[in-house]
């Protein structure tokens, strides 16, 4: 059987990293069967996670590329019926999900200090003896650098989530009255989407970024539309 390496669910999400859980959701929509296994970025080829080793031995290490390799071996391909048009707006708004909230989700976590002090406790948990103790720590000094860069520091949550605030208008602008982002229909770039705001609205701790995704209906409504689709068996544990 396929095995997915990623994170193990988190905080009563499927999992902490949108791009697992974009994995995930899009295997999960293919009812294609798989072993989900607990791993890390160190385990990864690709020193990133998720990756899958399908059942024929082959490693794929990127979300998108795990989707790409599952959707050719499918009858009809979920984008099959998009435009040359619309799967250039499809590319560009993953991509700009994908680099923006990511960062936002990362701040989110362990740039705000409000953020930090839920995260830390819950994070040593998952980090057995010695580690819990020093990990953390250097993760974040390491992450904090990488932000900082980004304009993003833990003494200005207001310029820090400016981003994130404008890009969930946009997407809220983009989705408007419709059931997904290319119109009736569920695409592969809705997997993505989907991830990222639920990280964000989904996880249990307010912060600007959440409560301005949350007071955007069409948004809450849409991921809640997809947690129904695909997501409706899943227990957290
Ligand atoms: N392009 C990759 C990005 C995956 C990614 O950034 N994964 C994060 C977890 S959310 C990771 O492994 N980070 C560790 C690192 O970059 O060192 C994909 O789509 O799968």
């Amino acid at each position: 059987m396929t095995k997915l390496y990623q994170f193990r669910p988190f905080w009563g999400l499927p999992n902490a990293s949108p791009f697992c859980m974009k994995a995930e959701t899009y295997l999960r929509y293919r009812k294609i069967s798989f072993e989900a296994v607990a791993s890390n970025p160190r385990q990864s080829p690709s020193k990133q996670i998720p990756f899958v080793i399908t059942d024929d031995g082959v490693t794929i290490s990127d979300s998108e590329q795990i989707i790409s390799h599952f959707e050719a071996l499918q009858t009809e391909a979920m984008d099959a019926d998009l435009s040359n048009e619309q799967k250039a707006i499809a590319y560009l708004i993953r991509h700009k999900v994908e680099e923006e909230l990511y960062w936002q989700i990362t701040y989110m976590r362990w740039g705000d200090p409000q953020g930090w002090a839920v995260f830390l406790p819950d994070l040593k948990q998952h980090m057995a003896g010695i580690k819990g103790k020093f990990l953390p720590w250097l993760i974040r000094r390491m992450l904090l650098k990488q932000m900082s860069q980004r304009g993003m520091k833990p003494d200005n949550t207001a310029t820090s989530y400016a981003a994130g605030l404008e890009l969930i208008n946009v997407l809220s602008h983009l989705l408007d009255d419709k059931p997904y982002f290319l119109d009736h229909k569920i695409h592969t770039v809705d997997m993505s989407i989907y991830a990222f705001l639920a990280n964000i609205i989904d996880q249990p701790h307010t912060n600007t970024l959440q409560n301005h995704a949350k007071s955007k209906a069409n948004l809450v409504a849409y991921c809640q539309r997809i947690k129904t689709l695909i997501w409706k068996d899943w227990q957290a544990p």
